[in-house]
């Protein structure tokens, strides 16, 4: 099994979204690229600690691949907004991809490029790719927010 971690808004959404594809074993909701140990959602929503919500997601590179993973990723939520996505605004909202090892940073700046290049979007796409960091699971509550309260889309 291999991770990949993602920021993309609203975790609630993009932890469904990746718990659909097949091959994603695993998919937690968190909190990742800030300064400081164990935040809470409060602490994140601050705005004071830096954190992105993200989701970490487990897979198997035998049936689904980083790449496709990246695809997925840059079709579920619009990369073009800076530090938001729709009515959530602030950067705990940003687009970016924590990348694991160096193979991961090739590919995510790839494909970022390749979309760039084809114009796949009217903006430039705003997703930072970096290298990974501590990700902190977010409390069990956000965890399958979808499913637990019956709900199909973030606002
Ligand atoms: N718009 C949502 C965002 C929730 S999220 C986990 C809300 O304000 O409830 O950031």
């Amino acid at each position: 099994m291999d991770v990949a971690t993602f920021a993309a808004g609203c975790f609630w959404g993009v932890e469904h979204e990746f718990r659909k594809i097949k091959g994603v074993s695993e998919a937690f909701c968190g909190y990742i690229g800030g300064h400081t140990d164990g935040p809470t959602y409060r602490d994140v929503c601050s705005g004071q600690t830096g954190h992105a919500e993200a989701v970490e997601v487990t897979y198997d590179p035998a049936v689904v691949s980083f790449e496709q993973l990246v695809e997925a990723f840059f079709q579920l939520h619009d990369p073009t907004q800076l530090n938001r996505q729709g009515p959530d605004v602030g950067d705990q909202y940003r687009s970016a991809i924590f990348c694991h090892n160096e193979e991961q940073t090739k590919l995510a700046n790839q494909i970022k490029g390749r979309l760039e290049k084809e114009g796949a979007f009217k903006k430039p796409i705003a997703t930072k790719i970096v290298d990974t960091k501590p990700f902190f699971k977010a409390e069990e509550y956000h965890q399958k927010y979808f499913e637990k309260n019956n709900i199909q889309i973030c606002h």
